[in-house]
């Protein structure tokens, strides 16, 4: 008790600090979110997520060089006529995608290739699935065309398929196919416990894939719901992923570390758009300092039981821990 026992003999210098830290954020933790438009010399900045833009797949070659996480997570954004009420464009095997993870793989043999396993940026009504004619999304048609997705990213060089439609059953579809495939060795990182969040908006701007009709809420996760989180991700662990993840990271803490008290497979956790542009936005007035503000946050949530965090600082976050501006 005190004055024997006084907390701030371990905070008194920065040495000290350092000694006693318990968790270490570094540029090896981090996945960089890519989106890919078809065309050629496209670099679209995206409004809503200032400092992200939308490539064509021939700058990939240089935008991979100068890459320093270790791993990238990408993100097809056909053209509006590309897309019809299933997202069979998603399905191809010249599709956006696979030519983006060629053309990834050839540039930097290295890098970790995860790629989103997802049909609402190729439906024309946005959903993660094709609507029946009572406007539900089947669930059951959803995961056949997800498997047929996740195998042509996987034949492509992809090193890990993220299926992110929230589809029951979508798991243990993908691996079988994958399976019957003969691509045993591609993983699968499964968006287990994405909640129906308000903080896609910016997304969905770049990806174009906001639902034409409704919402949701009917396939992805009740905000307020964490058990009932925590069993959907389990049954995602039973069906044969190899990672799990939470989305999006800073509200659902929660989730998360208690995700990881229950699992023993490396956990995933998404800064989502709204969570990176709230940073952004609020640099740029002047009331936050974006580069503390954003390092705490990676930080945070790597205490809370992140193993790995797909965000869209992943590259400046690198940059900064580089030039001993860490956290
Ligand atoms: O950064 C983000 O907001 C990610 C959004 C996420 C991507 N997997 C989805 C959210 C949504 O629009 O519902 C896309 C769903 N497949």
């Amino acid at each position: 008790m005190f004055p024997e026992t006084r907390m701030r003999r371990l905070r008194r210098s920065e040495g000290l600090r350092r000694l006693a830290r318990e968790t270490v954020l570094t540029c090896g933790d981090l996945i960089q979110p890519l989106f890919v438009v078809p065309g050629d010399a496209r670099e679209e900045p995206i409004a809503s997520m200032p400092g992200v833009t939308r490539l064509s797949a021939d700058l990939l070659e240089a935008w991979a060089r100068d890459l320093k996480p270790p791993a990238v997570l990408v993100f097809g954004v056909p053209n509006e006529e590309a897309k019809d009420g299933t997202g069979s464009a998603a399905l191809r095997a010249d599709g956006l995608v696979p030519e983006a993870v060629r053309a990834l793989k050839s540039a930097r043999p290295d890098l970790v290739v995860i790629t989103d396993v997802c049909l609402c940026g190729y439906t024309t009504h946005g959903h993660c699935g094709p609507v029946t004619e009572s406007g539900e999304v089947d669930n059951d048609a959803a995961i056949e065309l997800l498997a047929r997705m996740a195998a042509a990213h996987a034949a492509a060089g992809a090193d890990v398929v993220a299926p992110s439609a929230m589809m029951d059953g979508q798991v243990q579809a993908i691996r079988e196919g994958l399976d019957c495939e003969g691509l045993r060795n591609t993983a699968i990182m499964s968006y287990a416990a994405k909640f129906a969040s308000a903080f896609y908006g910016p997304f969905r701007e770049a990806a174009h894939s906001a639902p034409s009709f409704g919402d949701r809420r009917s396939y992805q996760l009740p905000v307020a719901n964490r058990r009932e989180a925590l069993r959907d991700a389990l049954l995602d662990e039973d069906e044969g992923a190899d990672w799990l993840m939470v989305k999006p990271a800073m509200p659902y803490l929660d989730v998360l570390a208690e995700l990881r008290a229950e699992s023993l497979l490396p956990i995933a956790a998404y800064h989502v758009s709204g969570e990176y542009a709230m940073i952004k936005y609020a640099a740029a007035q002047g009331v936050l300092d974006e580069r503390k503000a954003a390092l705490e946050a990676m930080l945070c949530i790597k205490r809370a039981g992140a193993d790995a965090i797909i965000t869209y600082y992943a590259q400046q976050v690198c940059e900064w821990l580089r030039n001993g501006e860490g956290g």
